[in-house]
């Protein structure tokens, strides 16, 4: 069935719904099944995700027409759908009036995804109006929070040297603290991996009290603040709010230098809401492992990771996994710098609008995946600044002089690109970021061709 009169106004100007500011507007590349025209799979797209379905109903009211979302642009060679939904369709709490992520993604991402007529669609961008600013909780602590407890200016505070406990699973509590506490003494930052928790061989009643004592003793040596990532991930709100209790009991008076890790895109929206609004004064750690699925560029289907960071900006997390823009060991691109900038700042222009975020808080890009000393000076000449933070798992604990040197290797890669400096160069003086080099040989031949004989290393 057509419904194309219906869902369909083309007349419709994208500049006044902005100034108007009562839709969200939503763009995506839609390919039809054979058979099936653009603008007909489009308004059906538009009628499923809103008001409509396959049929014509004998309820419908002239109110319900009134709130149906409508294509308003559509480009059948490039697939473009631009679809605008009116605010009043977005479901909100009963609680407190405010909207809520699980129904943007229900309306704009959710049965219009394996629909018969449509080979695939896939959401690139979304604007929101300010009234929607306003009605989503935004993050509540940020990354110039950490830079206050590290001591550093609380505006362009600069690089967070982190990482990761590796190995990902299998280190009992006494070898989990030790890891933690060694990395300490050279870096700033250490999360859990996304799948840590409290599995039976480390359970978290146990691990988390030996790492807040290795967090004091690598105070105490080094005199400087640290800063712990707790995963407190689970399926029940209940676990995770105990998880979280838990950890912020057992640091104490140290528990301002705990952020939580929540694997926010397997967890799902109610798992961040829960987290940002139950421990308010925590920084919100967002990681977004599973995301791959919808979000590689190789996806037809879903939505990007420029929209996933978007989302999370909403919902509240104080900092996300941006990539680590074809740098690391996941797949991106140098162009994946717009990630970190579209949440990081006050207004950005992304692939389709121009967002005004109408001074809702950052949040922080978090640079992972496959990074280590060699990496980051070019991570860094293209994103352009150092605002971020940086966890290297094997970046970390597979330099060869072990986790604190590494940590050393990467604040020391950090300072080549803050002062300009040619790598092999600033190797020369700077002992852990050169054995950097030979602790990931494979990255140095590549990065940087003969610096065997630079640095006078044999082999
Ligand atoms: C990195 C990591 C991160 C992913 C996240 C891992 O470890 O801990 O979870 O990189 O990817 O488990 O692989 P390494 P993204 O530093 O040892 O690679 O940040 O792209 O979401
Ligand atoms: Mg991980």
């Amino acid at each position: 069935m057509d419904q194309s009169s219906r869902y369909v106004d083309l007349s419709l100007d994208e500049a006044d719904l902005m100034a108007a500011g009562r839709h969200i507007l939503c763009a995506y590349r839609i390919r039809p099944r054979a058979g099936v025209g653009h603008l007909e799979a489009a308004a059906h797209f538009a009628a499923e995700s809103s008001t409509g379905t396959n049929v014509e109903v004998s309820t419908t009211d002239d109110f319900t027409r009134g709130v149906d979302a409508l294509v308003y642009q559509a480009d059948e060679p490039s697939g473009e759908v631009r679809i605008a939904y009116p605010l009043e369709l977005f479901d909100r709490n009963i609680t407190d009036g405010r909207m809520m992520m699980v129904s943007f993604l229900t309306l704009t991402i959710g049965n219009n995804q394996g629909m018969g007529d449509i080979e695939n669609a896939r959401m690139y961008d979304f604007w929101v109006p300010r009234r929607a600013i306003e009605l989503f909780d935004g993050p509540a602590v940020g990354i110039q929070d950490l830079w206050r407890i590290l001591g550093r200016p609380v505006r362009d505070g600069g690089y967070i040297a982190g990482t990761i406990i590796k190995p990902k699973l299998g280190l009992r509590p006494e070898p989990f603290a030790k890891a933690a506490y060694e990395f300490w003494l050279g870096g700033d930052f250490i999360k859990n991996d996304e799948p840590q928790g409290n599995q039976v061989f480390a359970p978290m009643r146990q691990t988390i009290p030996l790492v807040y004592d290795a967090m004091k003793r690598a105070m105490d040596v080094t005199g400087e603040a640290k800063l712990f990532s707790a995963n407190i991930t689970a399926d029940d709100h209940a676990e995770m709010i105990a998880r979280g209790e838990f950890i912020l009991s057992a640091f104490g008076p140290d528990a301002d230098k705990v952020a939580f890790l929540v694997d926010g895109f397997v967890g799902g929206p109610g798992m961040v809401t829960t987290a940002r609004r139950y421990f308010p004064r925590q920084f919100l750690h967002y990681h977004r492992a599973g995301h791959g699925m919808v979000t590689s560029p190789r996806s037809l289907r879903g939505y990007t990771a420029y929209v996933l960071a978007k989302m999370a900006r909403l919902q509240g997390a104080s900092g996300i996994h941006t990539g680590t823009m074809g740098y690391g060991k996941m797949e991106g691109s140098a162009d994946d710098r717009a990630i970190a900038y579209v949440i990081e700042r006050d207004a950005y222009t992304g692939p389709a609008y121009h967002q005004e975020w109408h001074g809702m808080r950052p949040t922080a890009p978090i640079v992972s995946g496959g990074m280590n000393a060699l990496r980051l000076p070019g991570f860094f000449a293209n994103l352009g600044h150092a605002n971020v933070i940086n966890t290297a798992g094997g970046g970390a604990y597979g330099h060869l002089d072990g986790p604190a040197a590494g940590a050393r290797s990467l604040r020391q890669a950090h300072d080549c690109w803050a002062a300009g400096a040619e790598p092999l160069e600033w190797a020369r003086e700077h002992r852990e970021f050169a054995r950097a080099f030979a602790s990931f040989p494979a990255d140095a031949d590549v990065l940087f061709p003969g610096w065997r004989d630079v640095l006078g290393v044999s082999g």
